[in-house]
């Protein structure tokens, strides 16, 4: 079901300067180790923008709508999250651009581009499970990046351990602070609602019959009526509060935006329990766009001409019309589609006739757009991610970094008759980066496939099949550690047994060693050759 919210009417405003309507914008990312709730919280955040009448579940039983946020086959098959989606919706007068990121490993090369096109992060953490390896990874880019971090301790419905305690752990283990602005009352697992620190007051949900797909009702005692209601676990959530204050673990917008405290509430995405708190939250305090550096460091000003860059292509998103979409995040400027823009790699000009807002595999066409808006343009096949677009003034932003891969395999057509569309999808697949080719020769024509985790296999083999008609068998997977290296260290390289060189697309030499400690071996015996980590964040 399509959003029928209107996006802000910028013809309305008095103003239509890209500054003023970017102060009007949200554009952020939710990220986490995998099943944390992000794509059942991104639901709900539809949910209460009124983007959709009912919210779709991860698992959908049969008759229950579908995620919006995982439309593919196989993250519906799976009920993981395998791409990240972009979702642009209205909510109080504001136009929110949200990334849903997958939190498998394996997937985050997509979820770290996504994160270039974000402004501030929302981190879901599982009460039972507090930091997991995954979330530190994702907080590292996100700190790297110094994108503010707001923080949301989900399924309060189950039990799960000491809020307090996880407090700890995140300085612990994260470094950042983190200020509770609500406060469970109840214990995980016998949750009745939370504290809102900002006025003392309790803020009750109560159950929807559909199970959450329809919004919980709220409804606000005073600390009074909370203590004659609730008993013992108000006045032991009490208790805790008043501790947070004493510790001054309270609000604090500029380390806030500095990236050293996150603004933390507490809830249940599947009961909708304190989701309206949180998507408040983003508006109120996450910040909205501002000017981005170029590769050069220098800042483009919002209201510069037009510029943006491509974080993600995706093809086949909808069945009915299978075709290619760009993903650009707005830079500066006032986007009017049908503009003639320069591409940034080419320096060709590049017409946005097909210029659309996304929503999930949905797209509307849009006629403008201003700076943190994400727009997808369709039938782009000469972007490629990193790409810089302009108007006049020109302008090369950072490029986004490949991750190294740690995989291999070769692929083969099933059926050597279906050739064309092997080659065909494999080209799409890799620019989309499902994975990376690799050849051992640049005019080699066999594809060697590189990947940071084997579900990248799983889904370029699917998506090979049921997208292109062109199943494939693999070769492998197996495991290399990878350098990259130069023409003159290469040389000596390919004497050697136990590691390969091989041509990435953009020119890069990456040498593959068999083993770990071969590579250690390599390295020690020959200092002065190149074999340089890549480095991501
Ligand atoms: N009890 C409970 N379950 C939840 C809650 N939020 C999400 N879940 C369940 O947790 C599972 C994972 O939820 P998702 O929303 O797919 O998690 P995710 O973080 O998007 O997972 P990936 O995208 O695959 O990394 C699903 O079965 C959800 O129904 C919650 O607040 N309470
Ligand atoms: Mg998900």
């Amino acid at each position: 079901m399509k959003a029928t919210t209107p996006m802000t009417a910028p013809l309305e405003r008095a103003t239509t300067r890209p500054s003023t309507e970017a102060a009007c914008r949200r554009t952020f990312a939710i990220i986490s180790h995998p099943d944390a709730g992000k794509t059942t919280l991104t639901e709900k955040f539809l949910l209460y923008a009124g983007a959709v009448q009912e919210a779709g579940a991860v698992k959908a039983r049969a008759g229950r709508r579908k995620a919006t946020s995982d439309w593919m086959a196989l993250e519906q098959e799976r009920g993981i999250s395998i791409s990240s989606t972009v979702l642009q919706f209205g909510y109080r007068g504001f136009t929110v651009n949200l990334l849903d990121t997958p939190g498998h490993r394996d997937f985050s090369e997509d979820t770290y581009r996504v994160l270039t096109a974000a402004d501030a992060a929302v981190m879901v953490l599982d009460v039972a499970k507090g930091i997991e390896p995954q979330t530190l990874k994702l907080f590292e880019v996100c700190h790297a990046r110094r994108l503010p971090v707001i923080t949301f301790l989900n399924k309060c419905d189950r039990p799960g351990r000491s809020p307090l305690e996880l407090l700890d752990e995140i300085e612990d283990q994260i470094g950042l602070v983190a200020t509770p602005v609500t406060w469970p009352v109840g214990e995980p697992g016998d949750f009745h609602g939370v504290i809102d620190r900002r006025n003392g007051a309790f803020v009750g949900f109560s159950r929807t019959a559909r199970g959450g797909a329809a919004e919980a009702e709220e409804f606000s005692l005073t600390p009074e009526q909370a203590a004659a209601s609730f008993g013992a676990a108000w006045a032991h959530a009490f208790e805790e509060a008043a501790l947070l204050d004493e510790v001054g673990a309270s609000l604090d917008v500029p380390s806030f935006l500095a990236g050293r405290t996150s603004p933390l509430f507490v809830g249940s995405a599947l009961t909708n329990f304190g989701v309206r708190h949180l998507l408040d939250a983003v508006i109120d305090l996450a910040p909205g766009p501002s000017a981005i550096e170029d590769a050069d460091g220098v800042p483009r000003e919002l209201d510069a001409p037009f510029s943006g860059f491509v974080f993600k292509v995706q093809a086949n998103m909808n069945p009915a019309h299978r075709d290619h979409v760009a993903f650009v995040r707005v830079c500066s400027g006032h986007f009017e589609r049908g503009m003639i823009l320069t591409h940034g790699t080419t320096g060709k000009p590049f017409a946005t006739k097909y210029a659309a807002s996304v929503f999930g595999s949905e797209r509307e066409t849009i006629d403008e757009a201003w700076p943190g808006d994400v727009i997808g343009l369709v039938n782009a096949s000469g972007l490629r991610v990193g790409d810089s677009l302009y108007e006049s003034d020109p302008v090369t932003f950072p490029p986004i970094p490949a991750f190294p891969p740690e995989l291999i395999a070769t692929a083969h057509p099933r059926d050597l008759s279906r050739s064309k569309q092997f080659k065909r999808g494999l080209a799409q697949l890799e620019q989309e980066g499902v994975v990376q080719i690799l050849r051992r020769s640049v005019d080699d024509p066999t594809p060697i496939l590189a990947a940071v985790g084997v579900m990248q296999f799983d889904v370029l083999q699917h998506r090979m099949e049921h997208e292109f008609g062109a199943a494939l068998s693999l070769t492998g997977p197996h495991e290399r550690t990878v350098r990259l290296t130069d023409e003159a260290t290469a040389e000596q390289l390919r004497t050697l047994s136990g590691v390969e060189v091989l041509h990435r697309g953009d020119g890069a030499l990456l040498a593959l060693f068999q083993s770990p400690y071969w590579l250690a071996r390599v390295a020690s015996d020959h200092p002065d050759w190149m074999l340089e980590q890549i480095v991501t964040t």
